[in-house]
């Protein structure tokens, strides 16, 4: 609150001062261009997914992750289980305290939809080392299309932090050469 009143008390109606007239061009030209790079640097920076996301309650999301397991676990790995989904199919990675459930393996070149999502807090998946990062809600399932193009091990951390054991978050993600295209 000002002590006294202004002395000109319908100020909004005086004109703009000229060079206030054109920062005020600058500012919204500006914000245009930024408009358009997003747009731009969603379709050619390589860096934004296309995801869809979809509500989902944990319960529901869990079961769906337990009978993907169930169907394609091929082996285990220190007590987890190592779940290797046919290409095309829906693929289910669980984030929860303090782990993301189960180990995947993934042939290269072939699509995936991947779903991810969190059975408790929020939790960040990070895919290493390409630097992938999404964020993963408890509640929402987030879909998107997956293409492995390079071989190996893949490691996921939790850059989110979400408990005590926040530090021990990793996962797995194994992508292989085709089948039938040698081992
Ligand atoms: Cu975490």
């Amino acid at each position: 609150m000002a002590v006294a009143p202004p002395s000109v008390r319908v100020w909004w109606n005086e004109p703009i001062a000229r060079t206030e007239l054109v920062w005020m061009v600058i500012a919204f030209l500006w914000g245009v261009i930024m408009f358009f790079t997003m747009i731009f640097w969603h379709v050619f920076g390589e860096q934004n997914l296309s995801n869809e996301t979809y509500k989902i309650n944990p319960e529901t999301y869990v079961a769906k992750v337990d009978a993907m397991v169930e169907q394609y676990t091929v082996r285990e790995e220190e007590g987890f289980p190592v779940v290797r989904p046919p290409p095309g199919s829906d693929v289910y990675l669980l984030a929860r305290a303090f782990q993301f459930y189960p180990l995947l393996e993934l042939e290269k070149g072939k699509a995936y939809r991947m779903h991810l999502s969190s059975a408790d807090v929020q939790h960040g998946f990070s895919l290493q080392p390409v630097n992938i990062n999404i964020s993963v809600h408890p509640g929402y399932d987030h879909v998107f299309t997956v293409t492995p193009t390079t071989l190996g091990e893949h490691g996921i951390v939790c850059n989110e932090y979400c408990g005590l054991g926040h530090h021990t978050m990793i996962g797995k993600i194994y992508v292989t050469e085709q089948e039938g295209a040698g081992s």
